[in-house]
């Protein structure tokens, strides 16, 4: 028989939510109750749970697979009626998303540090993704966070572990378990946006490819889109298998952390295409044959191209990007007489605009592109898309990206990370830069047309976000960005976001690290960065 336990607890310090959910040391998250807290929050604040039904599943980080075994347990002894988990714990973010929506789940459990390392010393994380796919907006992950601070008991069923590598159902209790396939129900989706035929058509005349799944969670999802439905040739995935640790990889799909797959497309008989993701598969990273594409460049080129692409053939309704990203999609939006859409950092704020039909595509300048296909930004959708646009312009990358900003200008950009800084010291220098008043001041040869900490106002629901970033905007449109990074789990990262906009077109192939010598000096000078970091030169410059 098993029952129903309940379990006296105390609150934790810290269950507060960052821009993707709750990160924090495997070790935290391993202390008794530690997660058991945080889920038995997210079940007391996402309104009545019993009879319905949750999708649970994760990148296959170290602690995946206990975290599934607690959860599904503690699911059923809160009523769930049934939980559809993803076969060995395994569910990329966006394939998530996906399956809550095609089956009108209550939602979903990612289990997901993203692209922080993995291993018993580095990361794990969680997020609850609301009905509509999505992550839960900013009132529900407060809700979450007041609950965890209040908890005094939660509930788990006493029962053994669920197979997680058998598929079809299993009993848990009163609980129906469902493992099903990850990848099914993402790929059939991707065989509906995109022109399979023409991509397979390019593969089988020699288009040359590598993919690197960085040994994280969209290795099986590549391997089964890739080489088995687009006929790509064996070998087209690189770092295929998922692992625990990603093999001692950081599974940020970068210049620097997908250092295998810049040195292929870098190197010597260069393939014509490259791209890689990171830890949950949300992320992507394009190249060409010596190229590489900034995300802002990549959203802004998807969106000028999206009618080649089946799935939006029918033309885009918006586009919206995160403020730190560059303006080049912007240029896009405004040629294409659709509206453009300036949000708050982290893919929760592009929920309520995919719902209302006011935008097609979103995207971050981390590395993050999604449409309304699913409700998270989306690795494999993106490098998906730009296939298509390669297979049918039958053009290398370098050549598309520099016709797009021959035709708009060129938001050269870049951002630099100063990570694992001390916090106060971090904190101390937002607070520097949040007091001062630059308007009309004149740093360096620029002229301050206004600075301020972004806020935003929902244009669907009203929400109200504020102290989103700080900005320092210059009269001919050139910006400076920084914030605090919020999926860290020690110290701080300040991120600094530095762009300028290049109408001349004899000025595009200029280095951005030159192009913005000036600016990167204004923004190190402005924040007293050395001074109050210690740190001379950023640890990740993408
Ligand atoms: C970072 C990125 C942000 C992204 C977030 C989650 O957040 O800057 O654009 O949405 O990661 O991505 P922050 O607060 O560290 O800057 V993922 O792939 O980690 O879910
Ligand atoms: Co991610």
């Amino acid at each position: 028989m098993s029952a129903v336990r309940i379990i006296q607890t105390t609150p934790f310090d810290g269950q507060k939510p960052g821009t993707s959910g709750l990160r924090k040391k495997v070790k935290t998250f391993a202390q008794p109750h530690y997660l058991e807290n945080f889920v038995q929050a997210i079940f007391d604040s996402i309104g009545e749970v019993g009879g319905k039904v949750l999708v649970l599943g994760g990148d296959g980080r170290f602690h995946n697979r206990t975290a599934c075994q607690t959860i599904l347990k503690m699911a059923a002894a809160n009523g769930f009626a049934r939980v559809m988990v993803g076969r060995g714990g395994i569910l990329s973010t966006p394939a998530a998303s996906c399956v809550i929506r095609k089956y009108r789940t209550f939602g979903g459990i990612i289990l997901s540090a993203s692209h922080n390392p993995g291993g018993p010393d580095e990361d794990f994380g969680i997020k609850y993704n609301i009905p509509a796919g999505g992550p839960a907006p900013e009132a529900v992950t407060e809700a979450i966070f007041a609950r965890s601070k209040a908890i005094t008991e939660y509930r788990i069923q006493d029962a053994a572990d669920i197979d997680l590598d058998r598929l079809g159902t299993q009993q848990l209790g009163p609980m129906a378990v469902e493992v099903f396939d990850p990848v099914a129900d993402y790929a059939a989706l991707m065989q509906t946006l995109f022109d399979f035929d023409a991509i397979r058509a390019a593969f089988k005349a020699g288009f040359g490819m590598k993919f690197d799944a960085m040994h994280a969670v969209t290795g099986p999802y590549a391997k089964a889109i890739l080489e088995d439905m687009l006929d790509a040739p064996a070998g087209t995935v690189m770092n295929g298998t998922p692992l625990e640790d990603f093999g001692h990889g950081h599974p940020d799909p970068n210049l620097v952390h997908a250092h295998e797959l810049v040195e292929a497309l870098f190197g010597p008989d260069a393939p014509d295409f490259g791209a890689a993701s990171d830890g949950d598969g949300d992320r992507n990273m394009i190249l060409g044959k010596n190229f590489y594409v900034t995300p802002s460049d990549s959203l802004a080129v998807l969106a000028a191209n999206a009618t080649l692409c089946p799935g939006y053939a029918g033309g885009l309704k918006g586009i919206a990007r995160s403020m730190p990203t560059s303006a080049a999609p912007d240029r896009v939006a405004a040629a294409l007489g659709i509206p453009a859409f300036e949000t708050p950092t982290g893919w929760k704020f592009f929920g309520t605009l995919l719902d209302a039909g006011k935008a097609t595509l979103c995207g971050e300048e981390s590395f993050g592109t999604g449409s309304d296909h699913v409700r998270e930004k989306d690795g494999l959708w993106a490098v998906l898309m730009w296939l298509n646009v390669l297979a049918v312009r039958k053009e290398p990358v370098a050549d598309i990206v520099r016709a797009h900003w021959a035709k708009y200008g060129r938001n050269v950009y870049s951002r630099h990370d100063y990570e694992g800084i001390d916090s106060a010291a971090a904190n101390g220098l937002m607070d520097h830069l949040r007091g001062l008043d630059l308007k009309g001041k004149a740093l360096g040869a620029y002229k301050v047309a206004f600075n301020d900490d972004f806020a935003y106002t929902d244009p669907v629901d009203g929400s109200i976000s504020t102290q989103q970033g700080i900005r320092i905007v210059f009269e001919d449109g050139s910006r400076v960005v920084f914030r605090l990074s919020g999926t860290g789990t020690e110290g701080a990262t300040l991120r600094v976001y530095i762009e300028q906009f290049e109408p001349d077109v004899t000025k595009h192939h200029l280095d951005p690290q030159e192009a913005l010598a000036d600016l990167i000096k204004i923004a190190r000078d402005v924040a007293q960065i050395e001074a109050r970091t210690g740190r001379a030169e950023p640890t990740v410059i993408t």
